[in-house]
């Protein structure tokens, strides 16, 4: 007995802890925003994940991030697949997005000098970014990818759905679900967004 319980923990998706204090993206993003969005959205989608995960012992061995790309080959009922890119995406979309927030500046250059190649400045990108965000409708995320080319691309989303579903590696993000922000922002989305820039690190 104690034997299968310490294999199914071995596999168990755990909420990765946040790589800052709740309290570090003041005042930009609010602390009980940060703590709500992480201990009960992230924590419901790592939740979730697990549950469908649990039907299917072969494949948990895989990364959340793989099972995502290969998501239309799996072995899986069509229903537990879109329960896995619901939940699943819920989880590495959260999990990516923490890390590349922070207090303070930590700059990808090469990442810099590919967006100053491919959309001419940092705030030629940050005008698209903002303006896709913008323009989404409803619940989503807007990215900056790197595509299967290793080429850059900017899109939005909806719900959770993932780049890795398109075998796309995300490079930057923003929550636009409005769990993200409706606390301190309410209905002012684009001033949300404005602010967030603030606390992206990597550029
Ligand atoms: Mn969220």
């Amino acid at each position: 007995m104690s034997i299968i319980v310490c294999v199914s923990f071995l596999y168990m998706i755990t909420l990765p802890k946040l790589p800052y204090d709740y309290n570090a993206l003041e005042p930009y993003i609010d602390e009980e925003t940060m703590r709500i969005h992480h201990t009960k959205h992230h924590q419901a989608y790592v939740d979730k994940l697990n549950i469908v995960l649990e039907k299917y012992p072969a494949i948990k061995s895989d990364t959340v991030e793989t099972l995502l790309s290969t998501l239309n080959t799996l072995p899986m009922d069509e229903k537990d697949k879109i329960l896995l890119r619901n939940h699943g995406g819920g989880h590495v979309n959260h999990t990516f997005f923490w890390t590349i927030m922070g207090k303070t500046k930590a700059v990808n250059q090469e990442l810099q000098e590919k967006i100053q190649t491919t959309f001419g400045s940092v705030d030629e990108f940050k005008q698209l970014f903002t303006q896709t965000a913008l323009s989404h409708f409803g619940s989503g995320w807007v990215w900056l990818v790197e595509n299967k080319k290793g080429k850059l691309e900017l899109y939005s989303t909806p719900n959770q759905d993932s780049p890795y579903l398109l075998g796309h590696k995300p490079l930057i993000t923003l929550d636009l679900w409005e769990h993200a922000y409706y606390l301190k922002y309410q209905n002012r989305k684009a001033e949300y967004i404005n602010s967030w820039w603030n606390v992206l690190t990597v550029i």
